[in-house]
């Protein structure tokens, strides 16, 4: 019996108790309990914390079965500089991830785990990142001396007693280890978000399957089977087992006739990417529903029938609080009305929690994220930027009813967006599955270069730059052979919500009105409209897209899909700078793209507009 009080799950996994017997030795926790996922020990975990102050019980009737956690201020976000990928050599890691040599990596961190856990519990946790049984699931096995972090994986993965009935005694899973690194020394008062800033690090070595955390008790930091297991090892269990794992969000679209369509979608931070999973309908679009399967990952089988079928490895969101209102995102607001745990955001006098963006009035008294009086003259903000919502997906009314089906749902199409305010139309179709891996890989957002006031382009290929667990290369040529794995693999689309007029004004109302272009993504998926060829990829005719209910007049629409025929060259050259830090890595196949790009671009007139019919 551990500090909880509770029997806790039991295992005859062999390779699982020699495995937690080990690395007890290593860290040397005051005990050991082995989590069942039940209600019960989820209760008994988060009274703890109510207990020890690291937790604060919300007001049962305005937030039913919620808490708030108040982090240490150098412990809020992913760290990038701190994660690592050991692969065997740099070159598998790549260029574009911090690498160490596995050996050196093992000893540095072993010195760190040594007696890491002493006044501690380690906590068991095995979790099934994707439905139970299903053959695009993956199992892990994450230890770990924080109880934020169990409470946390109990509603982002299927965790506990199940897991382990599943791997009975051989199968196989991910070792997630998992410490704060804040061992308690006998009499020691704890404080209440245990964390080690200084020597954080979050190291994955994708030959062993292996992730080794230290330091951060903080999201993708902590809860291991997000970034870490389902995008940076899972990539190269994709690459080794030919599959795909994707930082990409997965929705229905249906048709007031009833036709469903499933889309992929992968976009950079900060362009509304959980706005778009969980999309509500502009007027003109009556009897259409967009169902949500995933906000954030996507696990991608090629199915016995030739198509590709995807899950969420995911059983919650870890949302980002602030800008989540009842007038952004309606449908984030009911996932989290009950039964979640809030991270960094603000505390109201009612006992319920308050971020910035969350109401069209702010409050007049709050309790900051860091503990402290707040009024709306105060300077910083209630909640932290990175403040977050850790919800069950089942609790959000757009859930798609196939959400859990073992077998994925159908994908369709893939959509790859930008955040770029010049050169890039609203949206274009690839002209062929090369050339659509070509235009993820060459995705990017407008990153302000504060010295020349400029802006240049931070390139984030497939969104995955800091998720791929191998060389952004291989992941390249990986994406194009998976084309060959399917019957006809899906069109890819591109897309860009955020181009400017010369006023420097959006030009596209986003939100809710990019369903117009899902809408048409959807028919081309279906082979039924016509399209204009561009020299960046097929567009679609203005009377294509359904205007219902916008006033958006043509001459508008026909400027936001022009392409400068200088832009576009300077485009074309800037990718090559992208692909150069790859050397000899990169697939040919991407080389010819870009000079077949600027061939186009040579023949088109210096500004490019669409013709309607
Ligand atoms: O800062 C963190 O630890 C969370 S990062 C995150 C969380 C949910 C979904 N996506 C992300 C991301 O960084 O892409
Ligand atoms: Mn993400």
């Amino acid at each position: 019996m551990t500090k909880l009080g509770i029997p806790g799950g039991t295992t005859i996994n062999a390779k699982l108790l020699a495995w937690v017997d080990e690395m007890a030795k290593l860290c040397k926790p005051d005990s050991i309990h082995i989590c069942d996922g039940s209600d019960r020990e989820y209760d008994a975990l988060c009274e703890m914390m109510v207990a020890s102050g690291t937790m604060i019980k919300l007001n049962e009737a305005k937030r039913p079965n919620s808490y708030l956690c108040r982090s240490d201020p150098r412990d809020v976000a992913r760290v990038e500089d701190r994660t690592f990928i050991c692969s065997a050599t740099k070159a598998e890691a790549g260029p574009t991830n911090n690498w160490v040599a596995p050996k050196e990596m093992l000893a540095r961190m072993t010195k760190l785990y040594d007696g890491c856990m002493k006044g501690r519990t380690m906590y068991v946790v095995p979790f099934s990142m994707g439905p139970l049984g299903s053959n695009i699931a993956h199992i892990g096995v994450q230890l770990t001396d924080s109880a934020y972090a169990v409470a946390n994986m109990k509603i982002m993965t299927r965790m506990g007693q199940k897991v382990l009935d599943l791997i009975g005694k051989d199968g196989d899973f991910v070792k997630c280890l998992h410490s704060i690194g804040a061992p308690l020394a006998e009499g020691q008062a704890d404080v209440l978000w245990p964390c080690n800033p200084d020597n954080i690090t979050i190291a994955h070595f994708p030959e062993d399957r292996a992730i080794w955390s230290f330091g951060s008790g903080y999201g993708g930091n902590a809860l291991l089977g997000k970034k870490c297991f389902a995008l940076r090892i899972a990539s190269t269990m994709g690459r080794d087992e030919g599959w795909l794992a994707e930082h990409m969000l997965i929705v229905g679209v249906e048709s007031p006739e009833g036709e469903k369509t499933y889309v992929g979608a992968a976009f950079p931070s900060a362009c509304g990417k959980t706005n778009f999973a969980m999309l509500q309908p502009p007027q003109g679009f009556e009897g259409w529903k967009i169902w949500t399967v995933g906000d954030d990952i996507a696990w991608i089988k090629p199915g016995t029938d030739g198509k590709f079928y995807a899950i969420n490895p995911e059983a919650g969101f870890f949302g980002v609080a602030p800008g989540t209102g009842h007038h952004t995102n309606a449908n984030a607001m009911e996932a989290c009305a009950k039964n979640s745990i809030f991270t960094n955001v603000a505390l109201t006098d009612e006992g319920d929690v308050w971020w910035e963006g969350m109401t069209e009035e702010t409050p007049a008294h709050l309790i900051d994220w860091k503990g402290r009086d707040w009024t709306p003259d105060s300077k910083e903000p209630a909640a932290h930027p990175n403040a977050r919502f850790t919800a069950p997906v089942s609790q959000c009314p757009t859930t798609d009813p196939d959400w859990e089906n073992p077998a994925g749902v159908p994908i369709s199409a893939f959509i790859f967006g930008g955040r770029l305010s010049k050169t890039m139309p609203l949206v274009y179709q690839s002209f062929s599955w090369t050339h659509g891996v070509y235009l993820a890989a060459t995705m990017g957002s407008e990153a302000t270069a504060a010295a020349v006031g400029q802006a240049a382009i931070r390139r984030d290929p497939f969104a995955m730059l800091p998720f791929c667990g191998y060389n952004m290369a291989d992941y390249f040529t990986h994406w194009l052979e998976m084309g060959r794995k399917v019957n006809n693999p899906p069109p890819i689309f591109r897309v860009n919500w955020f181009r400017k007029d010369a006023n420097g004004k959006f030009m596209w109302p986003g939100f809710g009105d990019n369903m117009r272009v899902l809408a048409w993504i959807v028919d081309r998926a279906h082979g039924r409209k016509a399209a204009v060829e561009s020299p960046f990829g097929h567009v679609p005719h203005y009377e294509d897209i359904n205007w219902k209910g916008l006033d958006y007049p043509k001459a508008k629409f026909e400027e936001l899909m022009s392409i400068d025929r200088e832009d576009g060259v300077a485009e074309a050259r800037s990718q090559e700078d992208l692909f150069d830090k790859f050397h000899d890595r990169v697939p040919p196949e991407f080389n010819n793209e870009r000079e077949l790009l600027k061939a186009r671009l040579w023949r088109s007139p210096a500004k490019w507009g669409v013709k309607s019919e």
